[in-house]
């Protein structure tokens, strides 16, 4: 199932091809490298470009690599037109650094330092951090065993309906474009 039109696949296959390697084009089913990927302007600046990729990938070695409908899938989640249950699953996805299935404090972690940056300015403190987590479990951790599971998750984005937007905002915008206030947006 996908979300994008029949042009928008058309030139997705195009852009997809693109980045093969002249005798890649050959292949049945080609797969692009991760670091490929990467280079696309759309991703090149994301602070989760790399989950992103992991994520939609099928490749059994886990490397990221795309096949052409791994990344329609990508396109599709990140389309206009993809419903909030899509977006959220997936953004639950990219935010599980450990894939186990529910966000925990070190999830929780690599998601603020990937939205704030890792340098010694814009990093949070432990303390800030520690308050922050605290602050985003409180908000979403309804059956306060200190994780946060999809349903959790799903429960916290319903209450908040510019969610999409604000994913869009997370996942396609350099982390310094995003307001300081909008890096809770998502949770609170
Ligand atoms: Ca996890
Ligand atoms: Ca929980």
């Amino acid at each position: 199932m996908t979300f994008l039109t029949k042009q928008e696949i058309l030139l997705a296959h195009r852009r997809f091809t693109e980045l093969l390697e002249g005798d890649e084009r050959n292949h049945p089913n080609p797969r692009v490298p991760m670091d490929v990927i990467l280079t696309l302007t759309e991703l090149k600046s994301n602070p989760f470009k790399k989950r992103i990729c992991q994520v939609f990938s099928t490749s059994e070695n886990r490397d990221g690599s795309l096949t052409f409908e791994d990344f329609l899938d990508l396109l599709s989640a990140f389309s206009d037109s993809a419903t909030l249950e899509i977006k959220s699953h997936y953004a639950f996805r990219i935010f599980d650094f450990d894939d186990d299935g529910t966000l925990d404090y070190g999830d929780l972690e690599k998601l603020v330092n990937c939205l704030t940056g890792e340098t010694a300015d814009t990093r949070l403190s432990s303390e800030e951090m520690r308050q922050l987590i605290s602050n985003i479990l409180d908000e979403s951790d309804i059956d306060k065993d200190g994780t946060v599971n999809l349903s959790e998750f799903q429960h916290v984005i319903s209450r908040s309906p510019d969610f999409v937007s604000s994913f869009a905002l997370f996942l396609f915008y350099p982390v310094f474009s995003v307001p300081n206030d909008a890096i809770l947006h998502c949770f609170i």
